[in-house]
């Protein structure tokens, strides 16, 4: 088997399992830092892994236009390449056209687009796709598929999520069930519960590694995709690790373990990091307030990071990231990172304790409190 899940606890819908990939076991639930370009912005690999990372992720979109995914695979693949020797999971380049390309034009083949890096043209399809993430050597890889920013008609989002299931097909075809890689199929559907359902079914008659849930944290606020959440995740089968693509805030992630989900991306800790953000356990903080010029505290009382524990004050990290200097950036991407693994970690032990609700109560009270 490419990939095993092994669920090792449940506390209402949360569950507590384990990953175990080629390339080591990702504890669950987890949260995936992005390395876009094959790379977290400002971190090595072990800093990374430091933070409590177990799996990284990678984009086909960008690493197909630099450096080329050929390149790539003659650089002796994506782990040799970046350095980093953990599991990586690579999104398989569909959402990431639909956001950052320029013209594109979608068809039952696939799409052509232009790159945002030089405006030269190109082509993905679901083969295309899953020929990228081979060469890439991803250990988990995700179907080819569509997602329809929301609001968006019911026909429409019905539309595509009828091309993604018979992309999902196609991408199981061109990958085939290779020893040591997994795919995963992604569920679409917008905010319609039937619709979910049906997604689901098609995507379990074909068979996968594991599931995604994906088309939420597109524009339709919290509450939408947590009634979504609601039903999704038991639609998809209990013995397989269930995905949550680009989600989330802090609130969001707790909320998406609450209901079921394993795994979670978002560039949030990274991408708002290098603007001055950091969070903690009493919500975000905005080091470029000029309430923290003269602030001898660190960020975050007891959190490990080098940015709180290496003894900078509040008051450094407002004058480097003001400053713009290349370690405010890098400071608080650490921080924040540091934050999502301990969050991650403190949820797995009360899931494990069976304390999720009471944890959950204190999760909530202490960002009510807010930053003192
Ligand atoms: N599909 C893929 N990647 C994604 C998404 C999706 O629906 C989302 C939705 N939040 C983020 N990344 N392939
Ligand atoms: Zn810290």
């Amino acid at each position: 088997m490419a990939l095993t899940f092994d669920l090792k606890a449940t506390d209402g819908a949360a569950r507590l399992g384990e990953v175990g990939t080629a390339r080591g076991v990702v504890r669950t639930p987890a949260f995936m830092p992005v390395g876009t370009a094959g790379t977290v912005k400002g971190m090595l690999p072990g800093q990374v892994r430091g933070t409590g990372a177990d799996i990284v992720l990678g984009n086909t979109y960008h690493l197909m236009l630099r450096p080329g995914a050929e390149r790539v695979a003659r650089l002796g693949g994506l782990h040799r390449f970046s350095g980093w020797e953990g599991p990586i999971l690579t999104d398989s380049g569909g959402f990431q056209v639909m956001s950052l390309a320029g013209l594109r034009k979608i068809t039952e083949e696939g799409v052509r687009f232009a790159s945002h890096v030089d405006g030269t043209r190109h082509f993905l399809s679901p083969e295309r796709s899953m020929e990228i993430q081979a060469l890439l050597g991803s250990d988990i890889a995700m179907c080819f598929d569509e997602c329809p920013a929301l609001p968006a008609g019911r026909d429409r989002i019905a539309a595509s999520m009828e091309m993604s299931m018979r992309w999902a097909a196609r991408s199981r075809e061109a990958f085939g069930h290779p020893g040591d890689r997994a795919l995963f199929g992604i569920q679409q559907g917008g905010l319609e519960e039937d619709l979910r359902r049906e997604s689901a079914e098609r995507l379990r008659e074909i068979g996968f590694e594991g599931y995604a849930v994906g088309g939420l944290a597109v524009g339709e606020g919290q509450e939408a995709m947590f009634g979504v959440l609601d039903h999704a995740p038991a639609q998809l089968p209990a013995n397989r690790p269930r995905y949550l693509m680009g989600v989330g805030k802090p609130d969001d992630v707790v909320g998406a373990v609450k209901r079921g989900i394993d795994m979670m991306d978002c560039v949030l800790p990274t991408r708002s990091g290098r603007t001055g953000q950091g969070w903690t356990a009493r919500g975000m903080v905005n080091l470029r307030n000029a309430r923290h010029r003269d602030d001898p505290r660190p960020l975050e009382e007891g959190c490990p990071c080098p940015a709180c524990a290496g003894g900078y004050s509040r008051a450094f990290l407002h004058h480097v990231v003001r400053s713009k200097e290349m370690i405010g950036g890098m400071l608080l991407t650490w921080h924040n990172l540091t934050y999502y693994g301990r969050l991650m970690a403190a949820m797995r032990g009360a899931i494990g304790a069976g304390r999720f609700a009471d944890w959950e109560r204190g999760f909530h009270a202490r960002r009510a409190e807010g930053d003192l």
